[in-house]
């Protein structure tokens, strides 16, 4: 097993949900966090609760990974000795509407495309010459089982998972000389924010989602991430795919 204590972990979208987590999960292993999101009130009351918490550093900013130019200067600004990026978590992303194609708005499919597609290769692109140069590193998408299956009424939120799906292999395969591990965490049913962002704030339906079955947690994500994070340096878990346990795939969900 890898020792995460001292490595540097680049947390992208650690507000909510699955990436806030991961902060606190890495934080626990001694890790030092760099996490972002464009919420900057809400990222640095987290960024203070982590710091009070564990004994760890944490930098924290606000950052769109939509903006190309932002997410790349505000790595070249980092200070130095955060630089050094060990380990990259792509988690920053959403879903918005769930609607049948012909009756969607394209707007939903801008802001998926941009933030689940673009953005990931924004930030993997500002932080992966650093790990290059360094001769190590390791990049952790979170995907989802909607990389794997498209289901009703998802198509452009399953088009965005199936594109991360497909960069992470490209990208294992790029970088397989270079000491570095490119992996990807796809989950099924976690109960986050996820789904109220998905239905404009709408908690009724939001929480219709997880009814009569429970649900993962982001904790229950982050755990796998952490395996996947700390395995030693001969062995990448190239995929982790996680299911309620009353979850069989995409569509088929038993509820009690
Ligand atoms: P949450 O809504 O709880 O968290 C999403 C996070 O992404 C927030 O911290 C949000 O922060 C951030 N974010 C959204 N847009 C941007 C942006 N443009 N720039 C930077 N940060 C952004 O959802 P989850 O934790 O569930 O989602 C995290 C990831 O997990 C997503 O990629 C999602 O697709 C994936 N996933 C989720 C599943 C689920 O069932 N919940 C299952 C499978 C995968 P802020 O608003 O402050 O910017
Ligand atoms: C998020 C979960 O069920 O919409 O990726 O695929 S689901």
């Amino acid at each position: 097993m890898t020792s995460l204590g001292n490595k540097i972990v680049f947390i992208t979208g650690a507000t909510s949900g699955i990436g806030k987590s991961c902060a606190y999960a890495f934080a626990k292993e001694g890790a030092h966090l760099i996490i972002s999101a464009r919420r900057i009130s809400l990222i640095n009351e987290i960024a203070e609760g982590i710091r009070k918490t564990y004994n760890v550093k944490v930098h924290a900013f606000e950052l769109d990974v939509r903006n190309k130019n932002k997410v790349l200067s505000a790595v070249n600004s980092l200070p130095e000795e955060w630089k050094p990026i060990d380990i990259l978590i792509n988690n920053a992303g959403l879903a918005k509407g769930l609607n049948k194609f012909y009756e969607d708005d394209p707007e939903n499919w801008d802001e998926m495309i941009d933030t689940n597609v673009k953005g990931l290769l924004y930030v993997t692109h500002a932080i992966l010459p650093g790990m290059i140069e360094r001769k190590s590193g390791h990049i952790i998408n979170i995907g989802s089982i909607a990389g794997h299956e498209a289901y009703p009424k998802g198509a452009v939120y399953c088009a965005t998972k199936h594109a991360v799906d497909a960069i992470t292999r490209s990208l294992r395969m790029d970088t397989v000389d270079k000491n570095i591990k490119v992996s990807t965490i796809d989950p099924g049913l976690v109960e986050t924010n996820f789904s109220r962002i998905r239905f404009g704030g709408d908690d009724e339906k939001a929480k219709n989602v997880y009814k009569g079955l429970t649900p993962l947690t982001g904790d229950d994500v982050a755990d796998a991430v952490i395996y996947c994070a700390s395995r030693p340096a001969h062995m990448n878990v190239s995929e982790i795919t996680l299911l309620a346990s009353r979850q069989a795939n995409a569509t088929v969900v038993h509820r009690e």
